[in-house]
C-alpha cells in the first residue's frame, strides 16, 4: 500500500510502551490471521485490496482476540452465578475501537509490525474507521467510559441501547453557519459486532387493554395494535489488559410482518411496505436533541422499544439461569441512565404482573429493589414528561400501571399524615399544570432504590431543587457519584507520550492504579521534567496545528498558549462569554500593538442542536471573529481564532492532549458535572472556570492555585436573577464589555449585516439569564491571570504537574466502584 497522503498522527506515531515490545510469533500469528480475514471474510486479493479491506481484515482479526476471552468470562460469570449490572442508556458515545481494543490487548505494537510486514501504514488504517457517535454529549461519552470501567473491573454487565443506523449528525460549517447532514457510519460495515437475528423480542404499541383482577393491582392482558421486533447486536467491551470481557447489546428495529402481501397483490406497492418502513424508523436515528425536550412520538417510540426489549431480555436470561423470577433483585441491578429509560419501570412491573403473574406489591418490591436512576440536568425544559393522552394511546397498559403506583403513593402520602408533608401536587407522576403530562423523572424516582447526581454540588441542588419534595419523602434516597473518565482513552490512548513519560517517571503502577499519579506531585518543581512535558505537549500541539491546516487550511503556531473550549454548544456553557473576551483581548491589542501579549489560539468545537437558534448564532459569531482578528496584520499573529467543525470523539482524542487552557466556564449552578474538564486537567491543561459541576471538586484535589476559578457562585446566580440590578446597569458600569457590544452591534464582525447578533445583545441587555454580562469582568481578570501565569513558565509547568499528579480520583474506575457499592450492591 502506498504512504503518499500526509496524516497528522505520521508526527506523533510514537508506540506507547504500555504496550509490551512485540513478540515475534504475537506478529507472525496477527499477520496470518490479518490475511486469512482479508481472503475468507472481506473476499479480497492483498494485491488490490483497499485501505478500507485492509481496516475491516485487521479489526476482524482483532475481535477474533476479543471473542476468545470474551466467551470464557461470560461463562464464568454464568456459573458463578454473579449478580449482573444491566446499564440502560439511549446513548453510548463510543468513538473508535481499533487502537482502544489493541491498546487493553497489549498489541499496538505488534499490530503495528505485522501491518507493516504487509506494507500497510497502522496509522492510516485507524484513522478509516468511521466514530460510533451514538450519542450527543456527555451523557452518552459517559455511558462509553462506564462500558469501559465495568470491564476492567471484570464486573458482569450488559450495556443496552440502541443500534441507530445514523448516529449523531455531520456538521459542516457553511459560511459561518452550522449545516447538519446525515451520518452514515454504517456504510461500509460494522466489524465490530454480532448480529443476532435469532435472539429477538417483540415490542407492542397501541391497542387495548383486557382487566382481570376488580382493583388497579390484578392482572391484565394487553392486545397492542401494533408490534416491531427487537433484534439484538452484540459488541463485545474489552477490559484493560484483556482480562474481562462485557456486552454491549444494541437493538434494532424490524418489522414483525415487513411486507403486506396481500396489499402488494392489490397493487398497492408502496402502501404494502408502510408497516416496515414504520417500524425500522425507530432505530433510523439518533435524536440529536441535547438539553431540549425532544417531544415527538417517535422519541417515546424509541425509549420504550429498548427498554422493553432490554427487560424481556434480562428476565428471559434471569429465568434461564435462576427459574425464579422473585429472585431478580438479588442478581440484576439495573441502572437507568437519565430518564430516556425511565418507561422501563412499569414494563418491569407489566412483566411480573401480567406476564409472570407475580402479586402487585411483591411485584413493586422487586422493582423498587432492582432500579437505580441518575439524573443528569436540572435544566427545567430538558426533564422529561409525556402528555397523558399521547401515553394512553401508545402505552395504555403502562398508563394503567403508572396510576395505579400513583394512587399507592399519594393514598401513603395522605395516611402518613406527615407534618412535614410536601403537597400532593408536588409529588404526584402526573403534572396538571400544562395539561396533563407524566413526569418521568418522579417516576424513575419513585421506582428506585438508589438515585443519583453526577458531581457533589449537582446532587445537593437535586435535593434543594428538582427533587426537593421527593426528598422530603425518601430522604435516604438521593447519592453522589461523580462522573469520572477512561484513563485508558483518555491519557493512553490519546497521549501516548504523555503516558510513557509518566511511566518513566514514577513507574508503569500508574497503568493499573490511576491514583498512583500522585507519585507526581514531588516532582511539580522538577524542571527537566518541566522540560520533557514541555517538549511532549509541543509535539502533541503539533499534530494538532497539522488536523487544523488539514481541515481549514489555515496555520496555527504550536508555541502559542492553545486556549481550548470544546463541548456541545448550549447557552449555560458560555462560549459567548469566551468570545466577547476575545474581543476585549482584540480591542487591546489593537489599542496597545507593542506591549507584549502573550501569543493566543483560541480553539471552538462544539455542535448546535438542529433547531437551537441563539447556539448556532453564536458559531457563527465565532466565525465572523475569527474572520477579523485572523485576518489583522496589527496583531502579529499573536491572537488565532479557530472553530474546527465536527466535533467527536476522535477529534477530542487530538485535541485534549494539545491543550494548554481548559474552559469550564459554565453558569453556576447549571452544569451537572462536565467531564472534559476531567479530561483536559489529566492531560495537563490548566483550567479557567467556574465554581460550577465537578470543577469545584477538581478545586478541592487540584488546588485553587493551580486553576483559575472566577465568577458568580450557583447561590449568588440565584439570587441576582430575583433581585439583582437588570443587565444594562452592569453593561454600563463595564466601560469594556459596553465596548465590546458596540463592536458587535456596529457590525465591526458583520458588515454585512450590521443587525445579525441584535438577538444576542437584545438577551444579554434585557435578561442576562445566562449572566454573561454579570461575569464578564471577573471572568477578563482570570483570562489576566493567565497570561501572567503563562509568562511564568516555571510556575505553569509546575501547577500542570500538580493538576495531572492529583486528578486520579476522577478515574471512571473509581465513579464504578461507588456505583457497585452504593447503588448495586455488587462486589469489586
Ligand atoms: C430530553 C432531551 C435531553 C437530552 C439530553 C435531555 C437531557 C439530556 C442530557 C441529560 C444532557 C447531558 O448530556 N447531560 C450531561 O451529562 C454529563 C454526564 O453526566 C455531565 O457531565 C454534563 O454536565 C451534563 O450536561
Amino acid at each position: 500500500m502506498s504512504q503518499t497522503r500526509t496524516n497528522p498522527r505520521n508526527a506523533s506515531s510514537v508506540a506507547p510502551r504500555i504496550a509490551l515490545p512485540a513478540q515475534d510469533e504475537d506478529v507472525a500469528s496477527l499477520r496470518r490471521s490479518i490475511v486469512a480475514k482479508l481472503t475468507y471474510s472481506v473476499g479480497r486479493d492483498p494485491i488490490v485490496a483497499s485501505e478500507r479491506d485492509w481496516f475491516i481484515a485487521t479489526a476482524l482479526a482483532v475481535r477474533d482476540r476479543i471473542v476468545e476471552r470474551w466467551v470464557p468470562a461470560t461463562r464464568a460469570a454464568y456459573t458463578q452465578g454473579r449478580k449482573r449490572v444491566y446499564y440502560l442508556s439511549l446513548e453510548f458515545l463510543i468513538g473508535r475501537l481499533l487502537y482502544d481494543s489493541l491498546n487493553n490487548l497489549s498489541l499496538v505494537e505488534p499490530i503495528r509490525t505485522a501491518l507493516a510486514e504487509l506494507d500497510v501504514d497502522f496509522d492510516r488504517l485507524r484513522e478509516l474507521e468511521p466514530d460510533a457517535a451514538l450519542g450527543n454529549g456527555g451523557l452518552g461519552r459517559l455511558a462509553a467510559c462506564y462500558m469501559d470501567s465495568l470491564a476492567a473491573l471484570a464486573i458482569p454487565a450488559h450495556g443496552y441501547g440502541i443500534r441507530y443506523d445514523h448516529g449523531l449528525f455531520r456538521q459542516v460549517i457553511r459560511d459561518g453557519w452550522q449545516q447538519e447532514f446525515p451520518e452514515n457510519w454504517l456504510s461500509f460495515g460494522n466489524p465490530w459486532e454480532f448480529a443476532r437475528p435469532d435472539l429477538s423480542h417483540m415490542v407492542g404499541f397501541g391497542g387495548s387493554v383486557e382487566v382481570i383482577g376488580t382493583d388497579g393491582t390484578g392482572r391484565a392482558i394487553w392486545h397492542p395494535a401494533e408490534s416491531v421486533v427487537a433484534v439484538a447486536y452484540d459488541t463485545p467491551v474489552i477490559g484493560w489488559r484483556g482480562n474481562f470481557v462485557n456486552t454491549l447489546r444494541l437493538w434494532s428495529a424490524r418489522a414483525a410482518d415487513p411486507l403486506m402481501l396481500d396489499a402488494f397483490n392489490r397493487g398497492d406497492h408502496v402502501g404494502a411496505l408502510a408497516a416496515g418502513a414504520r417500524a425500522n424508523a425507530i432505530s433510523q436515528i439518533l435524536y440529536p436533541s441535547d438539553e431540549t425536550p425532544a417531544g415527538q412520538e417517535l422519541r417515546l417510540r424509541q425509549e420504550y422499544f429498548f427498554s422493553s426489549a432490554s427487560l424481556q431480555n434480562l428476565v428471559f436470561r434471569h429465568l434461564r439461569q435462576h427459574q425464579d423470577v422473585r429472585t431478580l433483585a438479588q442478581f440484576c441491578a439495573i441502572q437507568l441512565n437519565d430518564t430516556h429509560p425511565a418507561i422501563a419501570v412499569p414494563e418491569l412491573m407489566r412483566l411480573l404482573v401480567d406476564v409472570h403473574e407475580v402479586e402487585w406489591d411483591e411485584a413493586w418490591t422487586i422493582t423498587k429493589e432492582t432500579f437505580c436512576y441518575t439524573n443528569h440536568t436540572l435544566l427545567p425544559e430538558a426533564l422529561e414528561t409525556w402528555p397523558v393522552p399521547l401515553m394512553e394511546r401508545l402505552l395504555p397498559r403502562h398508563m394503567q400501571i403508572i396510576y395505579q403506583i400513583n394512587s399507592e403513593h399519594l393514598d401513603g402520602l395522605v395516611a402518613a399524615k406527615r407534618p412535614d408533608a410536601p403537597s400532593l401536587d408536588a409529588v404526584s407522576l402526573i403534572d396538571e399544570h400544562s395539561g396533563r403530562r407524566v413526569r418521568m423523572g418522579h417516576l424513575a424516582f419513585l421506582g428506585s432504590r438508589r438515585v443519583n447526581g453526577v458531581s457533589a454540588l449537582h446532587s445537593e441542588l437535586m435535593r434543594q431543587t428538582v427533587f426537593r419534595p421527593m426528598h422530603t419523602l425518601f430522604p435516604d434516597r438521593i447519592v453522589n457519584v461523580t462522573n469520572g473518565i477512561s484513563f485508558r482513552r483518555w491519557l493512553y490512548d490519546a497521549n501516548p507520550g504523555l503516558t510513557d513519560l509518566l511511566v518513566d517517571t514514577i513507574g508503569p503502577e500508574l497503568l493499573d492504579d490511576p491514583e498512583a499519579l500522585s507519585k507526581l506531585a514531588p516532582f511539580a518543581d522538577d524542571a527537566s521534567l518541566h522540560e520533557k512535558l514541555h517538549a511532549v505537549r509541543r509535539s502533541n500541539k503539533q499534530v494538532l496545528a497539522m488536523v487544523v491546516a488539514e481541515r481549514l487550511n489555515f496555520a496555527i503556531d504550536p508555541d502559542a498558549m492553545f486556549d481550548v473550549h470544546v463541548k456541545r454548544f448550549h447557552e449555560y456553557k458560555r462560549q459567548l462569554l469566551n468570545i466577547l473576551q476575545t474581543i476585549w483581548l482584540y480591542n487591546a491589542m489593537r489599542a496597545q500593538p507593542t506591549r507584549d501579549w502573550v501569543p493566543r489560539v483560541k480553539i471552538f468545537a462544539g455542535k448546535a442542536a438542529a433547531s437551537y437558534r441563539i447556539a448556532k448564532l453564536i458559531i457563527k459569531l465565532i466565525h465572523d471573529v475569527a474572520r477579523v482578528v485572523n485576518n489583522d496584520p496589527t496583531l502579529r499573529n499573536r491572537l488565532k481564532v479557530v472553530f474546527l467543525p465536527d466535533y467527536n470523539v476522535s477529534l477530542a482524542e487530538a485535541i485534549m492532549p494539545a491543550a494548554d487552557l481548559s474552559e469550564q466556564i459554565s453558569t453556576a449552578g447549571m452544569e451537572a458535572s462536565g467531564t472534559g474538564n476531567m479530561k483536559l486537567a489529566l492531560n495537563g491543561a490548566l483550567t479557567i472556570g467556574t465554581v460550577d459541576g465537578a470543577n469545584i471538586e477538581l478545586r478541592d484535589r487540584v488546588g485553587a492555585e493551580n486553576m483559575f476559578l472566577f465568577g458568580l457562585s450557583a447561590e449568588e446566580v440565584q439570587e441576582r436573577r430575583r433581585n439583582g440590578p437588570p443587565p444594562c446597569e452592569t453593561i454600563a458600569a463595564s466601560p469594556v464589555l459596553q465596548e465590546v457590544l458596540d463592536a458587535i452591534n456596529g457590525g465591526v464582525f458583520s458588515h454585512d449585516d450590521p443587525r445579525r447578533y441584535a438577538p444576542i445583545i437584545e438577551g444579554l441587555t434585557s435578561s442576562d439569564w445566562f449572566m454573561v454580562a454579570a461575569d464578564f469582568e471577573s471572568y477578563a481578570e482570570a483570562q489576566l491571570n493567565v497570561a501572567r501565569r503563562w509568562r511564568d513558565q516555571a510556575s505553569w509547568w509546575r501547577a500542570s504537574v500538580l493538576n495531572t499528579a492529583n486528578v486520579g480520583w476522577f478515574s471512571s474506575d473509581r465513579s464504578i466502584r461507588e456505583y457497585a457499592t452504593q447503588l448495586w450492591r455488587v462486589p469489586v
